[in-house]
């Protein structure tokens, strides 16, 4: 496999579960909330991408903060490592165990608590469904200020404590900015009442320093005409000139900006169903643009206008502005599809890198010259905010090509004084590559930070910070 998970060692300080252990949890939580089959404990060891696995004998689904509570209270006084989970659809091996760590799932705790249809300040728990609370939203004419392509499983808990980025960045900001509050239950079972009042910064600890319990969050409102286009463009200079261009002429309406390559392309093409190509003759670039806005004539006018200019200057070869709200969903679904086509493939690398915009393909280019036909090595992501998905995709996980990418691929963005963890979070796979993009005075901080809410470290460990950053 390519997780590095062999690497690691169980720490001795940890203890095991026992049958008390388990019949405490089933005094606290009832019978049916402590999971012991093996089926479902298969499915809840294992990651979105099938890539890391862990061997926890144990699942516990909380029904409220003070369940929570009692658990992390008992689990700090026996040692026992926990491991926080929402939708389980991190892709950097963060929300599955390492070893026999219990597992804490939130999806019972999926309550609407509270909207302000004034202000539109949502209240909710952390294991809603990021999809469902956009459905719940769009009724009272409202949306949620992120979206992503793992809308229908991941929980909004689990997109604070990773601070997602997703689809809607460019237009909305990062969660930072729109979480209002959280509350969060510590190692040591306190619960921190933080909700709707302080703009908390404990986003990103990937569960590192407590459990999400409850979010409140500022949420946009619904404006009448969306519009989305697909182009396809000859060369990565064009693709920076369109960003120019979109953000001077599309300004305030522009609320999504997104990139694939043609092998990106054709990896959609080849792996997911009812999929095609809107651009007639196919071309090295494309480009998903979507605007958002409160007058259709007015915004259609601006986004045709912004088309033709784009064609006329040379930047564009071709392209479409989907006709009905089917259309639109097919161009996001041929760029929102990749992480699923991907898994389709035989083996996957995954890297989630920020980088200056004028360096992103330069890197997919070393990269791919390095690499030569050893594998196909495909760059799509968030253009618009300098957000590369480097993919690499391989028959069977090889370590001689892992070797050939990494470090390559962290020195790389390093140089060039990019994040090797723009949105996925860091997890297990890159804890111990921290130092790539975070000085050590940083790292020594936040492992202070992290002794200080976890003196234990029963939370998640073995994710986000390096083994070393413990060691005296
Ligand atoms: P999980 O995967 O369950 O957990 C992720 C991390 O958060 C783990 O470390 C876990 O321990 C911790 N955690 C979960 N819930 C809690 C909680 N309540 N309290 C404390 N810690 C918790 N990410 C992006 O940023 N942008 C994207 O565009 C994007 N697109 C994706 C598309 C696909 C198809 C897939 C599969 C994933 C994508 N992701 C993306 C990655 C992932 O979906 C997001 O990071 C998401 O926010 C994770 O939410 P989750 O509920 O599934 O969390
Ligand atoms: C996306 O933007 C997600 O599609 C997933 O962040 C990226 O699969 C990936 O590498
Ligand atoms: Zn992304």
């Amino acid at each position: 496999g390519s997780a590095s998970f062999s690497q690691i060692q169980r720490s001795p300080l940890f203890s095991s579960l026992n049958s008390e252990d388990v019949s405490y949890f089933k005094e606290i939580l009832g019978d049916k909330n402590v999971i012991e089959d093996e089926e479902r404990l298969e499915t809840a060891n294992t990651d979105w991408m099938h890539k890391y696995k862990g061997s926890s004998k144990l699942m516990l689904l909380p029904k409220n903060t003070e369940e929570v509570s009692q658990i992390l209270k008992y689990c700090d006084s026996r040692s026992l490592a926990v491991v926080p989970q929402g939708g389980n659809t991190g892709l950097v091996g963060g929300s599955v165990p390492v070893f026999d760590e219990v597992i804490i799932n939130l999806s019972l705790m999926n309550k609407v608590l509270a909207f302000d249809e004034v202000s539109g300040i949502l209240v909710c728990e952390a294991g809603c469904i990021l999809e469902n609370l956009a459905t719940f939203l769009d009724t009272k004419g409202f949306i949620m200020p992120l979206d992503l392509g793992a809308k229908g499983s991941c929980h909004i808990g689990g997109n604070v404590s990773t601070n997602a980025g997703g689809l809607r960045l460019i237009r909305y900001g990062s969660l930072h900015g729109t979480v209002l509050g959280v509350e969060a239950v510590t190692a040591n079972g306190n619960v921190l009442d933080m909700l709707g009042t302080l703009r908390k910064d404990n986003t990103g600890s990937e569960g590192s320093l407590g459990i999400v319990t409850k979010v409140s969050i500022l949420t946009p409102p619904k404006l009448s005409s969306v519009n989305v286009a697909f182009i396809a463009c000859n060369d990565y200079l064009s693709c920076q000139k369109i960003l120019v261009e979109a953000k001077k002429n599309l300004g305030e309406i522009l609320s999504a900006f997104e990139f694939l390559d043609n092998s990106s392309m054709d990896l959609v093409l080849n792996h997911l169903d009812g999929v095609r190509n809107p651009i007639s003759s196919s071309d090295n670039f494309y480009i998903l643009i979507e605007t958002t806005g409160s007058d259709e004539t007015h915004d259609r006018e601006k986004l045709e206008a912004f088309l033709l200019k784009s064609l006329e200057k040379g930047l564009v070869s071709d392209g479409v502005i989907a006709q009905d709200i089917n259309q639109a969903s097919s161009f996001w679904r041929l760029r929102e599809g990749i992480t699923e086509a991907l898994q389709k493939t035989g083996a996957f690398y995954k890297y989630d890198l920020s980088l200056p915009v004028e360096e992103i393909y330069n890197l997919v280019n070393d990269l791919r010259e390095r690499l030569g036909d050893l594998a196909n090595v495909m760059g799509y992501g968030h253009l618009g905010d300098g957000n590369l998905h480097l993919n690499i995709s391989i028959a069977e996980y090889n370590e001689k090509v892992l070797g050939l990418i990494e470090p390559f691929v962290y020195e790389w963005t390093s140089k060039h004084r990019g994040s090797i963890s723009a949105e996925h979070g860091l997890g297990v796979m890159k804890a111990e590559e921290i130092f790539y993009s975070k000085s050590p005075e940083t790292v020594a901080l936040m492992a202070s930070i992290k002794k200080l809410l976890d003196p234990k470290g029963i939370l998640n460990p073995y994710k986000v910070l390096p083994h070393s950053a413990f060691s005296p």
